[in-house]
């Protein structure tokens, strides 16, 4: 991985303030700057890898750590009623953070997606 470090190592290293909802050995979980949902919250592993897949590839265990962590947050905000995991991949997709990271999005009824 020899790309630029993203703002997301920032925000893991405390160099850019962020608001935190959870926090474990292995990931962080801080609000989205820009809101999709009434809940909108970013999880993202403390090791850099660019997007799902190659997180998938190279470390299983800390992809589940950060489904895992997904899961805790919707119990901490209150989702009960469901919530969406989603994990944009490359430009088609929107991704503008080349640190993977999943959203978490919930706290009201939540339309179709695609285009
Ligand atoms: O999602 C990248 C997401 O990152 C996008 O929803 C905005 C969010 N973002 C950008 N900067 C910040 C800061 N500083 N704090 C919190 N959230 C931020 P993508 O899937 O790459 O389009």
């Amino acid at each position: 991985m020899s790309d630029a470090e993203t703002l997301f190592e920032k925000i893991i290293a405390r160099e850019l303030p962020a608001d935190i909802v959870h926090e474990t050995d292995t990931t962080l979980a801080f609000r989205d700057i820009n809101p999709q949902a009434s809940t909108h919250v970013l999880v993202v592993p403390k090791t850099r890898y660019r997007d799902v897949a190659e997180l998938a590839a190279a470390d299983p265990q800390l992809l589940a750590d950060v489904v895992a962590t997904a899961a805790r947050v919707a119990e901490l905000e209150g989702l009960d009623d469901g919530y969406r995991v989603v994990f944009n991949t490359g430009a088609d997709a929107g991704q503008t953070v080349f640190h993977v990271h999943a959203h978490v999005l919930g706290g009201e009824q939540l339309g179709f997606f695609g285009r």
